[in-house]
């Protein structure tokens, strides 16, 4: 399957020119299907000048893509079917190096996003449209989690203290993101598309007779403290089978994790810290930027459930007075899958609840394996969780975020979503 196309592209609020491509169709989440496509050969150019120079976003590109098969590169997207690119997010990089463009095209919404990091008169090869790995997604069971296959690859994991202070992070937060160490992932994995959600949980509980204990850190008007009466049924808002469980905690995911591993006979469990950041960048460099949605603040409503404009009126103290102007239309915890995903088609791997890994905390990455298995310690008092929450500050929305979280730790901003190893 090849497929000829010249796209004119541009970034918000401008009009979208598409040539020999079928009008964009409104995608449903869950009708997505990721997968890594075969590169053909395409170049795209920065036209315009852009107004920092450091970036095309928000200028006028273009992409041509024709059939000379000259080489390989993993390009990503969450759905390219035979004939058409619908939803695309394309990560290029022609040199293996730090340049990188990064395409978001046609949203649910229909408006294009995107986000490049080439200058004027840069080309890159670039586009696809042969899918090179089958499969790429997997789903073991009816009320199993949907798993993405990632590629194996090399990142750099953790952040520098300057990119967290761009972001609003206090110093002592940010502190324990570096030193940066270069990661190699030499096996593919499956990781959940999204957070585990309450039905697929409900079916563990429903199976096992599992108890889990009363009792959740929730947010009201009166602040944060633990509700008693609370529990992963009734978190304190309303949920639907497609909110993410949460008010579990660390044992209680394994025990879920423990169970469907053997209904499946499958290896599952939590996925590494550095697997879970491999996977929540999508192949965005920490050099180009710190989030999978480039470097703009208010852009993270459209990617992630966080602390924004709709969560502001709801709480007596805006943590570290800090907040997206902009309105996810989530207080608290949102349906999965209810954002924008990253180029690697996952979801909410920034927002919405704070999720486990099966690392042990430490204070910095300086021990850390770099091969992107867990840092574990005989006897671990604490363990790491990534991403922020439906109540995180932008600077807390990032791939590098790392939160030191205990056993007993519980609350409605923290739930898990699983991996899984691969048998070949
Ligand atoms: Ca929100
Ligand atoms: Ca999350």
């Amino acid at each position: 399957m090849r497929i000829l196309v010249t796209l004119p592209l541009t970034l918000f609020g401008i009009v979208i020119a598409a040539v020999a491509l079928a009008q964009p169709t409104m995608i449903d989440p869950a009708d997505r299907k990721p997968g890594i496509v075969k590169i053909l050969q395409g170049t795209t150019q920065c036209r315009e000048p852009s107004k920092n120079d450091a970036s095309c976003a928000s200028e006028y590109w273009s992409m041509y893509v024709h059939d000379d098969v000259s080489r390989y590169m993993h390009v990503v997207s969450d759905n390219i079917r035979a004939g058409e690119v619908r939803h695309a997010m394309l990560w290029v990089d022609p040199d293996r190096a730090t340049r990188g463009a990064y395409m978001n095209s046609w949203s649910r919404s229909g408006v294009l996003g995107s986000a490049f990091v080439m200058k004027k008169g840069e080309t890159a090869t670039v586009v696809s449209a042969e899918i090179a790995e089958e499969p790429r997604a997997i789903k073991d069971c009816e009320l199993c989690p949907n798993l993405v296959v990632l590629p194996p690859g090399t990142f750099t994991f953790g952040a520098e203290q300057s990119e967290g202070k761009r972001w609003g992070m206090l110093d002592r937060m940010s502190a324990n993101e570096g030193p940066q160490v270069e990661i190699t992932i030499g096996r593919s994995f499956a990781i959940g598309q999204t957070e585990v959600t309450q039905s697929q949980f409900a079916a563990f509980v429903k199976d096992t007779g599992y108890k889990v204990k009363f009792g959740c850190f929730h947010l009201t008007s009166a602040g944060w403290s633990v509700q008693p009466k609370l529990n992963w049924e009734d978190p304190g808002f309303e949920v639907t089978d497609n909110h993410p469980v949460a008010c579990v905690r660390r044992p209680d995911a394994l025990a879920y994790i423990d169970w469907l591993s053997e209904v499946t006979g499958q290896a599952y469990r939590l996925p590494s810290e550095a697997e879970f950041e491999y996977a929540a960048r999508g192949g965005a460099t920490s050099e180009t930027q710190a989030t999978y949605w480039g470097e703009n603040w208010d852009d993270a409503c459209t990617y992630q459930n966080g602390a924004d404009l709709a969560f502001v009126p709801n709480v007596p103290d805006i943590p570290y007075g800090q907040y997206a102007e902009c309105d996810d239309g989530y207080v608290f915890t949102a349906p999965v899958g209810s954002f924008e995903p990253n180029a690697w088609g996952l979801f909410d791997m920034a927002g919405n609840v704070s999720e486990w890994t099966e690392d042990c905390y430490q204070d910095s990455h300086d021990n850390v394996p770099t091969d992107g298995t867990p840092f574990n310690k005989r006897q671990c008092r604490a363990w790491v969780a990534k991403g922020g929450s439906w109540a995180g500050f932008p600077g807390l929305l990032r791939p590098a975020t790392r939160l030191r979280i205990l056993a007993t730790t519980v609350g409605t901003g923290f739930g898990f979503r699983v991996a899984r190893s691969l048998s070949e």
